[in-house]
């Protein structure tokens, strides 16, 4: 509390004054009149002395405690700006903990990535040696078999081609382990040779290299399906370039009364076809042409189109060497035969070639020819026949 003595001439100067000085609250504790101090105090004015009192310790309390109060809050501000910074600074540091942490398990993701790739590479090239080893393996056998194995000798007796050999040898490895080599082999051949039920009706053209026995054979077809079958048959020949090929033919129709016609340009073999419309089979033999000579193919095409025949037979000798059957049966390929009649499997002791000549033509075989005897040496073979042939379990004689 302040306390305060006022000496004034009135009472309004001295609530004037208090007011002034203390404040509002100030309050009046005393007043009494007096005479002025001194050497004329005596005599002097009387004035009024006032006591004036105002609540100060309180005030400055409030205020301490609001200054306090004011420090707390400031404090407490601080504290929590401090707490606040405090989180911030762990959340920063969480945070670039937890991106440390992140990009240490990046770090350690493509590491192990990484190593994976590492190992799928090195699985990858165990792999692949492994194949190599396997590879080497496995020529090392075809070596081996090659040069002693018992069924590799065999096959190449029989006269097959080294890339038959090897898809029969490879072939037979995938046979079931109960099967001995001999039922194995004898399964994948049959497995390899198709026949065909041959079409005897309608037009029939045989075609196919020089001196094969194109011309035995339409005689020995038109002597079987006339003579033994008793169809009617219509022979007809393309063949005017070789001296002799007409009478040939001519002959054998002659002996076996059957109509014979001689086609000497395109536009006659309609013609002919047409005249035979009442013949059960009409049999067309063609002029031996070599199949590198790609112009007379193509001429050949020509007369064959007329006959609007879907029986074509390839005929080849199956004495044909291997190396020249490729390029008969590709070269006559695109005359688009749909059969294969081998002929003069009288003149071999081994069969081998039937099997070269069939892969290669890719087509069935429709007759075989075993002899110059017209009609008897043509006949048909079932796949195990053909299969005896080939291993040598039959021959013809
Ligand atoms: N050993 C034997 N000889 C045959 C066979 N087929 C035909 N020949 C003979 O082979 C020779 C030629 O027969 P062709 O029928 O004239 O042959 P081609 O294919 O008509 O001949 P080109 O008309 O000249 O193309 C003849 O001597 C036939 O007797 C057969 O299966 N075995
Ligand atoms: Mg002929």
């Amino acid at each position: 509390m302040i306390i305060k003595k006022y000496v004034v001439s009135t009472m309004n100067e001295a609530v004037t004054k208090i007011r002034h000085e203390l404040g509002k609250d100030a309050v009046i504790i005393s007043q009494r009149k007096m005479r002025k101090k001194g050497f004329t105090g005596l005599f002097s004015k009387k004035v009024i002395e006032v006591t004036a009192a105002v609540e100060e310790i309180n005030k400055s309390k409030k205020n301490t405690k609001n200054r306090v109060e004011v420090k707390k809050d400031s404090v407490k501000d601080s504290l929590e700006a401090i707490k606040k910074a405090v989180e911030i600074q762990r959340d920063n540091k969480e945070v670039v903990l937890q991106q440390k942490n992140v990009e240490e398990s990046i770090d350690k993701n493509i590491k192990r990535d990484f190593n994976i790739i590492k190992s799928e590479d090195n699985l990858l090239r165990e792999i692949k040696d492994m194949k190599n080893i396997l590879n080497d393996i496995m020529d090392s056998k075809n070596v081996s078999l090659k040069n002693g194995s018992p069924i590799y000798k065999t096959l190449r007796d029989y006269d097959l081609k080294e890339e038959i050999i090897e898809e029969i040898i490879s072939r037979m490895k995938l046979e079931s382990d109960d099967l001995d080599e001999k039922e194995k082999l004898k399964k994948v051949l049959v497995s390899m040779i198709s026949v065909t039920e041959t079409k005897e009706q309608g037009v029939i053209v045989l075609i196919g290299p020089t001196g094969v026995g194109k011309t035995t054979t339409i005689a020995k077809l038109a002597g079987k399906f006339a003579l033994i079958e008793k169809k009617t048959v219509g022979l007809i020949t393309v063949d005017t370039y070789r001296i002799g090929a007409v009478e040939q033919l001519k002959t054998y129709a002659d002996i076996m009364d059957i109509p014979f016609k001689v086609v000497f340009s395109i536009k006659d073999m309609e013609s002919a076809v047409e005249a035979m419309q009442n013949c059960d089979v009409i049999l067309v033999d063609t002029t031996g042409r070599s199949s590198k000579n790609k112009m007379q193919i193509s001429e050949l095409r020509a007369f064959i189109d007329k006959t609007h025949s879907e029986n074509l037979h390839l005929v080849i000798s199956c004495t044909t060497k291997n190396s020249d059957i490729k390029s008969i049966v590709e070269g006559y390929r695109v005359l688009n035969y749909n059969n294969v009649i081998i002929t003069k499997l009288d003149e071999t002791t081994t069969y081998g070639s039937i099997l070269n000549i069939l892969k290669e033509a890719k087509k069935p075989l429709s007759y075989v020819s075993i002899g110059q005897n017209v009609p008897d040496d043509i006949t048909t073979l079932t796949t195990e026949e053909l299969v005896n042939l080939i291993t040598g379990v039959e021959s013809i004689c």
